[in-house]
């Protein structure tokens, strides 16, 4: 939290410098009161900045719900991953290439041996049942620090197993606030067991702050890109390129 202060401090400075300079810029006070007033910048920047940081709720374990129903695809059930599921995912590699100075291919093994983040966070579905589970696993920030993420990159784009249709992949994308959250982790646990195939195994996204179609399953390949408007449908995620389901599902 002593992060999200300091951060508050520092916007609060800055807002105090542009409107020192505003003043020097443009001395017509609607002008300043309209684009630069301290209420306004204030809002804006609580918005930009301390709400997407913000944690989501976490719980304790007596909380946890019995079982962590499955939803959307329950088993990829194509020939590659059901030969990588015969084979306990030992051949199965996360690919993290795109807008990266160095592209990775890591194991399973490689993921559960780097610091993990455990979690105890509730899941809402937009088809109305929440479930509360406990997440364990890699933050996504290790993993694109590792992967020397470019200053070009403003997506994380999360490539998944199952296909929705001949055509259609699922997938997913977050923006870089929600990519370096620090509830946003790269889960191959869940309530302690390594993830079943129907909650998205070997390894699947959370990011606490989003609705239930944001937290990909099934990844395969993470991609950092400068737009979504190449992939798939151009609209950042299976749902969204099909539906109206909007891209930034905060809740
Ligand atoms: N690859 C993939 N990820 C997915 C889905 C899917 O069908 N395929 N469904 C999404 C939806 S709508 C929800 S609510 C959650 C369900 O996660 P669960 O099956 O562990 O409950 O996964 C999300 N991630
Ligand atoms: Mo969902």
């Amino acid at each position: 939290m002593s992060l999200l202060l300091s951060r508050r401090a520092l916007i609060g400075s800055l807002a105090a410098s542009m409107l020192a300079g505003c003043d020097r810029l443009a001395d017509t006070a609607d002008v300043r009161e309209i684009l630069f007033s301290a209420e306004n910048f204030h809002k804006w920047s609580q918005r930009a900045l301390g709400d997407r940081n913000a944690l989501a709720p976490e719980f304790r374990a007596d909380q946890l719900s019995p079982i962590f129903r499955a939803n959307g695809t329950h088993d990829p059930a194509t020939d590659e991953y059901r030969a990588l599921w015969r084979g306990g995912f030992a051949d199965w590699r996360l690919q993290v290439d795109g807008l990266v100075g160095r592209p990775l291919s890591l194991t399973l093994n490689q993921l559960r041996s780097m610091p993990h983040r455990t979690q105890i966070t509730r899941h809402d579905c937009v088809e109305g049942w929440s479930a509360i589970g406990q997440w364990r696993g890699v933050p996504l920030a290790t993993i694109l620090h590792a992967a020397r993420l470019s200053d070009r990159a403003r997506y994380i784009v999360f490539h998944c197993a199952d296909r929705m249709t001949a055509t259609r992949p699922y997938y997913e994308s977050i923006d870089l606030i929600d990519a370096f959250h620090p509830q946003t982790i790269l889960a191959f646990a869940l309530n302690d067991r390594l993830l079943s195939v129907p909650n998205g195994a070997p390894l699947r996204l959370r990011v606490e702050r989003q609705l239930g179609y944001k937290q990909a399953k099934y990844l395969m390949r993470i991609q950092a890109v400068e737009s979504l408007g190449n992939i798939h449908g151009g609209k950042g995620g299976y749902w969204e390129d099909v539906a109206v389901y909007e891209h930034y599902a905060g809740i």
